[in-house]
């Protein structure tokens, strides 16, 4: 990737990549903020619309409920969307999307129709046991045990393979996301060469 330190902070395009709990969500807030740029978590976008009883809350209501992943095709639809908002015309930081190959296609894809292109996908992951441990205290109404250990298993069949992907094209900075929040926070600083 480009040197994320010689462009200004509110261009960047970023990824948050990690397993369920591994607090992906929780520095995404934090970095956008820090960054200046739309922290768009498409987990949060999904519980908004059960809340709000849309065609597709109720269209996704069960799948998460379950643990399993939301279509590839619903999903482009929804991100699709988010991205052509004004918001996001100068930067942001995507949480929880890609999740598959497929989608991380469909990214590519919305990405060079407008001629843009991902400064970094950060990876933050943590050991199985504290996923767990972190999922089960927050007591989410997805969180329940036999839920949260099949998001594991989704993960590690459908999202970690994109690891490798962005590996493969340079983009991949990992931080060890066993630590507490303001130490992941700096790791993910440090890792993009931002400074504040
Ligand atoms: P998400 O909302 O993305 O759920 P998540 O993976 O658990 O991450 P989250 O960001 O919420 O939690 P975090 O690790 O920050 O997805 C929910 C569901 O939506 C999915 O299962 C799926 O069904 C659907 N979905 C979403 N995106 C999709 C897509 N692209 N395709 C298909 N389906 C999709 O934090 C976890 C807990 O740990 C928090 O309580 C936090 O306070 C705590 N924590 C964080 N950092 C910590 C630290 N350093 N130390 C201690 N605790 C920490």
């Amino acid at each position: 990737m480009a040197d994320a330190s010689a462009r200004p902070a509110n261009g960047l395009r970023l990824v948050m990549l990690g397993p369920p709990g591994s607090g992906k969500g929780t520095q995404a807030e934090i970095l956008a903020e820090r960054l200046g740029i739309p922290a768009i978590s498409t987990g949060e976008m999904l519980r908004r619309a059960v809340d709000s009883g849309s065609a597709l809350g109720q269209r996704v209501e069960s799948i998460m409920a379950s643990g399993a992943l939301v279509d590839d095709e619903t999903m482009a639809e929804v991100v699709r969307e988010r991205l052509s908002r004004d918001d996001a015309s100068d930067g942001y930081l995507l949480d929880g999307y890609p999740r598959t190959l497929e989608q991380a296609d469909t990214l590519a894809g919305i990405l060079e129709d407008s001629s843009s292109a991902l400064d970094a996908v950060i990876f933050v992951d943590a050991p199985e046991d504290e996923l767990v441990r972190r999922a089960l205290a927050r007591q989410r109404a997805d969180d329940t045990e036999q839920v949260v250990r099949h998001r594991q298993e989704v993960y590690r069949e459908k999202t970690a393979p994109l690891i490798e992907y962005y590996e493969g094209l340079g983009l991949l900075r990992r931080v060890d996301g066993d630590r507490s929040i303001e130490e992941v926070n700096v790791g993910i600083r440090e890792a993009l060469g931002v400074s504040g």
